[in-house]
């Protein structure tokens, strides 16, 4: 469209996602103090100059009066932001219960939740209401600021249930739906109880895409045997209605990484990191601490390395930072006392009076520690049992300019399909295999690292968050407009 001016019109584009780009601190009855987080989606649709972004989504608070909820949406609709906002209970069965106790492990391959069968199949039928619940009102929500000619991109496992509501709304409506885990194989997903109805539901989107071709694939065969519906190459067709899916592999945005570099005070603690190991290699595992990224075992890999390879014992450092999340749930923290436990044990059985093998943080890190600490690194160590796409290993790479370290990389995340060439790919629950990687990557000829280096940073270079958003909307975009044309033939 054409403003009035004559000078052409940004389109609007509203990004649904569970969780909205900020944290929102109550500081009084009617006021509110905002952090807005500069994640890698913030910073990839800030660089679309082509659309005028919304977000929305959940605070991340439970508000239950009136005052509060119009203070806090008018605080954030100067962020560009607009809120959904769900009480306690939806907040239980809805988040902590179907999309992170069932979808999530069940995407990574962890299967459904085993324990109490009984209480957990009674309670499944709760939870997925509530799932339906809470994304038929972040359907309302942008049914609301909907105009017509928006687009509306859903974001990942929170918000299946989404398009079909959105569509209800309005058939006209440009839907996309964007995937950030994998997509298990048909068998894995055919044991959820909800499948046929999540399945079509998404199927309701214009356009569902994937970071990998094989979670696109898979998607694929479930729509196929589950549902008894026609896979062709654009997508998935029902009914002379087609569901265009495909593969968007997500990026960063390498250049903030690479001006945060140029920073004198980011500098001064390089300077610091470097003195501090000097003498030693450092080895690097930057994670939430989820079971998914395979944290105990790749600690464990290290052990094994050390036990091996007497001879680095005081000549390498592991440090793992591991951010806490979903710290209510039971099996968060028995991760948490696991890993502190076989961290203990080996700092115990290799540690000096002046020295430890691992340096392990319960922490998040500020993002110019982080990209000193990325610097300073001879190995990065990425062994995810399973990961959509895994930024970390994009972030250490776009860091490595002058060090031009080893990338030690799962062949079960995502971003094995576009740094494989470069890294040394393992399977992470082998854990000879990772730690003879350790020792290939320590021992590595400057010439192979200064070559594999080459390969990674040219495509975390060319690939970025930015590409990524702006290929899926104008994507989007096309696909409708064939949609159109077809109908009209
Ligand atoms: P995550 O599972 O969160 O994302 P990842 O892609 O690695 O995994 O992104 C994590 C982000 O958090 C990175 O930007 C990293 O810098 C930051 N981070 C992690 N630990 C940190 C720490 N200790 N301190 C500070 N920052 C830390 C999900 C999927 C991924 C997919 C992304 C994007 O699980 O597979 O790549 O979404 O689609």
């Amino acid at each position: 469209g054409r403003a009035s001016g004559g000078t052409p019109m940004k389109q609007r584009l509203l990004v649904v996602a569970n969780r909205l780009p900020v944290s929102a601190v109550r500081r009084g009855e009617d006021s509110w103090s905002l952090d807005i987080s500069a994640g890698g989606l913030v910073s990839a649709l800030l660089g679309v100059k082509e659309v005028d972004a919304k977000w929305i989504g959940w605070a991340g608070v439970n508000v239950p009066d009136e005052k509060g909820q119009r203070a806090l949406t008018e605080a954030l609709a100067e962020k560009r932001c607009i809120p959904v906002f769900l009480d306690e209970e939806i907040v239980h069965q809805y988040y902590n219960g179907y999309c992170n106790n069932i979808l999530w492990p069940l995407f990574h391959y962890l299967g459904l939740p085993q324990e109490d069968r009984l209480a957990t199949t009674r309670s499944f039928q709760s939870q997925f209401d509530a799932y339906k619940r809470a994304n038929q009102m972040f359907a309302d929500v942008v049914n609301e600021h909907y105009e017509e000619g928006d687009v509306v991109w859903c974001h990942d496992y929170h918000l299946m249930f989404l398009p079909k509501c959105l569509k209800e709304y309005n058939s006209s409506m440009k839907v996309g739906w964007f995937l950030h885990t994998p997509f298990p194989s048909s068998e894995i997903h055919r044991t959820l109880p909800s499948r046929s109805e999540l399945l079509r539901s998404v199927l309701a989107a214009d356009l569902v895409g994937f970071h990998t071709y094989d979670y696109a694939r898979h998607f694929v065969s479930a729509c196929t045997r589950i549902l008894g519906l026609e896979g062709t190459p654009e997508g998935v067709e029902d009914q002379g209605k087609l569901t265009r899916v495909a593969a968007f592999p997500i990026g960063i945005d390498s250049e903030r990484f690479k001006r945060a570099l140029e920073l004198p005070a980011v500098k001064v603690h390089i300077g610091e990191l470097t003195q501090r190991f000097a003498g030693r290699k450092v080895m690097l595992g930057v994670d939430r601490l989820d079971m998914i990224k395979g944290i105990p075992q790749k600690i464990l890999a290290f052990e094994k390395f050390l036990e091996e390879n007497p001879s680095w014992r005081d000549k390498v450092v592991l440090l793992q930072i591991a951010v806490p999340t979903r710290t209510d749930v039971p099996e968060y923290q028995k991760l948490t006392s696991q890993v502190h436990e076989i961290v203990g044990r080996i700092n115990g059985r290799f540690g000096t009076l002046t020295a430890v093998p691992i340096h392990h943080l319960d922490r998040s890190l500020d993002f110019h520690a982080l990209c000193a600490l990325y610097a300073v690194t001879d190995v990065a160590l990425v062994t995810s049992l399973r990961d959509g796409m895994n930024l970390v290993s994009y972030e250490f790479v776009a860091c490595q300019g002058s060090k031009k370290g080893v990338l030690i990389l799962s062949e079960f995340a995502g971003a094995a399909q576009s740094l494989g060439a470069g890294a040394l790919l393992v399977n992470p629950w082998n854990i000879t295999e990772v730690a003879n990687s350790i020792a290939s990557a320590l021992n590595m000829p400057a010439d192979e690292r200064e070559k594999r280096f080459r390969h990674n940073y040219a495509h975390v270079t060319t690939h970025t968050a930015q590409d990524w958003a702006e290929t899926f909307v104008s994507e989007l975009n096309d696909t409708v407009v064939e949609a159109q044309l077809r109908t009209r033939q």
